[in-house]
C-alpha cells in the first residue's frame, strides 16, 4: 500500500533541509526558491524507509502566502511531518498547517523538532516538551538536518505511524488531482498528481474534468520510475499524447470517465475555526484546486457552498475553507446535491448509514448505476446500501416511495373501476407518469397487469348497476331481429359484444349475434350462387331498410367475410373456403 507523508510547518523552521537530509533530493528547484531561500511550489521526492517500506514525501512552502499550495500539497497525503524550529517553536503557520491538516482528517504523523544543533541542550528539551503538548498524539522527535542528528529515529518513526496507517478513499474509481503540468521534449505533456484512488496504466483512457476532455494514457511514472500501472497513494506521472499543456492546470482531475460528477455545489457538514456566517464569500478549497464560493447554511452543522466554477468530488472528501487565514472545513456529504436545500435530507446523509444515505437519495427513483457516478457510494457501501431499497431492473425504488405511489395508484384504480365497472383497467400511461422506470416499478406496485391494462389485484369486469339496462337491450336486440338497434352506452355495447351477447355495427348501432349469424349465411349463400351480392339484394334478402342493410354488409367487410367491388360485395377467400 502506498502512502505520502507531507511535511508542514512555519517559513523557515527546516522542511526543505530536513526533506533533503532524508532522501538527498533537493525539492527546492525553481530559481526563484533557491535566490529567496524558500519555497515556493510543492516539492516531491521518494522516502526509503529501514523497513523497507518507501513513502512519497511532498515538501510544502511555509510562507503565510503560500498556504494555498500548503493545502493542494496536503489534500493528498496520508500522513504528516510536521517540523518546528528548536528556537523558535511553534509560529503562526505551525498553527494554521496544524488546523489545516486536521480538517484534511489527517491524523497520523511526526513532529520533528529540528534545527537540534543550533539550541543548548535545555531549550532544545523545552521545545520537544512544547511540541509534545500541541500535537500530544504523535511522536516528537529532535533532529538537525544540517548535521543528521536524529534522521534514524525519525525514519523509525515514520515507518511506524505508516505501518498502522490505513489508506483513505481506496473504494472509489480512478482519481487524480492534477500538481504539476509540463512539455518533455519529444514527449509531451505530462501530469502528476497523487493517485487518491483507483489505478492507472498504459492505455487506458482517462477524462479530465471538469473539462471534459477525453485522454489515452501513453506511459506511467511513479518517482522517475516507468511503472506498467500506478496503484491508488502513488505519486504518479502520466504523459498524455495529444494534449496540450495549456489543456490542463492545476486543479484539474484526471478520472474514470463518467464516475464523479462535475457540479457547482457540494452538500457539506462543516467544522468551524471561526464561526461562519449564512452567506459567507470564502475560498473553496478541494483536491489541488481552489474555487470561490459562498456558504449557504443549513440547520446547525450543514451547508450547501455554492462555487464560481465547477469541482469533481466525491462523498467524505474534505475541502479546507479559507478567508484570509483559514476558518474551516467540511466534508462533502453529496457531490452534486439538488439546489433546494433540505436539513432533513443533510442530517439522513450525516448519519452515514449507507441505507439512510440510499434512502435519502432514493427519494424518487434513482439508476443504481447513477449512485455510484455520483460519487455517494461505491463498493460494499454501495452493497449495503442498496439492501435497504427494491432493485427493479437497474432502478432503485424506496420503500416509502413505493407506499406512497402504491396507494396513489390504488386509488385511481379504484376511482377507475367505480366509474367503469365495466372495464376497471387503466394502460400505464393513464396511471403513473411517462418516466423510464414507469415500466420497472410495476412490479412492485400492489397492481395486476392484464394485457395491456392494469387492474386493482383480483378485478373483474362486472355489470354492477348496469345489470338492468344490459338485460334490456338484450330484450329489444332480440325483438328486433335482424334490424339495427341504436345502443346509447357505447361502453355497455362493448362489453356486451366481449361477452358474445350482441355484435356492434357503425353509428353506434348493434345487432343479437344470433341475428348477425342468419345476415351472413344470407350472404354466403347467395354469392355462394350468384358469385356476388348488390345492396338491393341483401335488403330484400334481409327483409331490413337500406340503411340496416349498408351497415350489416360495412360489418362484414371488416369481419372479412366481404369485399366490396364497386357497388358490389363478393366473398374474400377465406369465407369462401370456409362457407
Ligand atoms: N543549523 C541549522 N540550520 C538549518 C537546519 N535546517 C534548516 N536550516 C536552515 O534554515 C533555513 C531555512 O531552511 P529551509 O529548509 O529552507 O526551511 P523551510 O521550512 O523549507 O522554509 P519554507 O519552505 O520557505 O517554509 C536555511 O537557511 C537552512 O540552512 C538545521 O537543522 N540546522
Ligand atoms: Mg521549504
Amino acid at each position: 500500500m502506498a502512502l505520502t507523508v507531507g511535511t508542514a510547518g512555519h517559513v523557515d523552521h527546516g522542511k526543505t533541509t530536513l526533506v533533503k537530509a532524508l532522501t538527498g533530493k533537493d525539492t527546492d528547484r525553481l530559481p526563484e526558491e533557491r535566490a529567496r531561500g524558500i519555497s515556493i511550489d510543492l516539492g516531491y521526492a521518494p522516502l526509503e524507509l529501514p523497513d523497507g517500506r518507501s513513502l512519497s514525501l511532498v515538501d510544502v512552502p511555509g510562507h503565510e502566502r503560500f498556504v494555498r499550495t500548503m493545502v493542494a500539497g496536503a489534500t493528498g497525503i496520508d500522513l504528516f511531518l510536521l517540523v518546528v524550529d528548536a528556537a523558535e517553536g511553534a509560529r503562526p503557520q505551525t498553527h494554521e498547517h496544524l488546523a489545516i491538516l486536521r480538517l484534511l482528517g489527517v491524523e497520523q504523523g511526526v513532529v520533528a523538532v529540528t534545527k537540534a544543533d543550533a539550541v543548548d541542550s535545555e531549550t532544545l528539551e523545552l521545545a520537544v516538551e512544547e511540541a509534545q503538548e500541541l500535537v500530544p498524539e504523535a511522536q516528537v522527535v529532535a533532529v538537525s538536518g544540517v548535521t543528521g542528528t536524529g534522521l534514524g529515529e525519525l525514519r523509525t518513526a515514520l515507518g511506524a505511524v505508516a505501518a498502522a496507517t490505513v489508506q483513505r478513499r481506496a473504494d472509489f474509481s480512478t482519481r487524480l488531482y492534477v500538481d504539476r503540468v509540463f512539455t518533455l521534449q519529444g514527449i509531451g505533456t505530462v501530469v502528476t498528481g497523487t493517485l487518491w484512488s483507483g489505478s492507472i496504466g498504459e492505455g487506458d483512457r482517462l477524462r479530465f474534468e471538469p473539462r471534459g476532455l477525453d485522454v489515452r494514457v501513453r506511459s506511467v511514472q511513479v518517482h522517475d520510475t516507468p511503472v506498467a500501472r500506478a496503484e491508488a497513494g502513488q505519486r504518479v506521472a502520466v504523459n498524455l499524447p495529444g494534449v496540450e499543456r495549456a489543456d490542463v492546470k492545476r486543479g484539474d482531475a484526471l478520472v474514470a470517465t463518467g464516475a464523479f460528477p462535475r457540479s457547482y455545489r457540494l452538500e457539506v457538514a462543516l467544522e468551524e475555526l471561526e464561526p461562519i456566517a449564512d452567506g459567507a464569500r470564502l475560498s473553496v478549497h478541494h483536491g489541488t484546486s481552489r474555487i470561490p464560493g459562498r456558504v449557504v447554511r443549513v440547520g446547525d452543522a450543514h451547508a450547501q457552498l455554492r462555487l464560481a466554477g465547477p469541482v469533481v468530488a466525491a462523498r467524505g472528501d474534505r475541502v479546507v475553507l479559507r478567508q484570509e487565514t483559514t476558518v474551516g472545513g467540511a466534508v462533502v456529504l453529496d457531490p452534486a446535491p439538488p439546489r433546494r436545500v433540505d436539513a432533513a435530507r443533510d442530517l439522513l446523509l450525516d448519519e452515514g448509514e449507507p441505507a439512510s444515505i440510499v434512502r435519502a437519495l432514493v427519494h424518487a427513483p434513482v439508476r443504481v448505476d447513477e449512485l455510484s457516478a455520483r460519487a455517494l457510494l461505491s463498493g460494499r457501501a454501495l452493497e449495503d446500501g442498496l439492501d435497504a431499497v427494491r432493485v427493479v431492473d437497474g432502478w432503485a425504488f424506496s420503500d416509502e416511495w413505493l407506499e406512497q405511489v402504491g396507494a396513489d395508484v390504488q386509488e385511481r384504480l379504484r376511482a377507475r373501476a367505480e366509474a367503469s365497472q365495466l372495464d376497471p383497467g387503466l394502460v400505464l400511461a393513464e396511471l403513473l407518469p411517462p418516466e423510464p422506470w414507469a415500466g420497472a416499478v410495476l412490479a412492485l406496485l400492489p397492481v395486476e397487469r392484464r394485457g395491456a391494462k392494469v387492474v386493482l389485484p383480483g378485478a373483474a369486469a362486472s355489470l354492477g348497476a348496469r345489470a338492468e339496462a344490459a338485460a334490456l337491450l338484450e330484450r329489444e336486440l332480440d325483438t328486433a331481429g335482424l334490424a339495427a338497434s341504436k345502443v346509447g352506452d357505447p361502453e355497455l355495447a362493448r362489453f356486451l359484444e366481449a361477452e358474445g351477447l350482441l355484435v356492434r355495427l357503425g353509428d353506434g348501432f348493434a345487432v343479437g349475434t344470433g341475428a348477425y349469424e342468419v345476415a351472413r349465411d344470407l350472404v354466403v349463400t347467395e354469392c355462394g350462387a350468384a358469385g356476388e351480392i348488390s345492396l338491393a339484394r341483401f335488403r330484400d334478402l334481409a327483409g331490413v331498410g337500406r340503411r340496416d342493410a349498408q351497415l350489416l354488409l360495412e360489418r362484414m367487410d371488416v369481419d372479412g367475410i366481404t369485399r366490396r367491388v364497386g357497388d358490389r360485395r363478393v366473398l374474400r377467400r377465406a369465407a369462401r373456403a370456409g362457407g
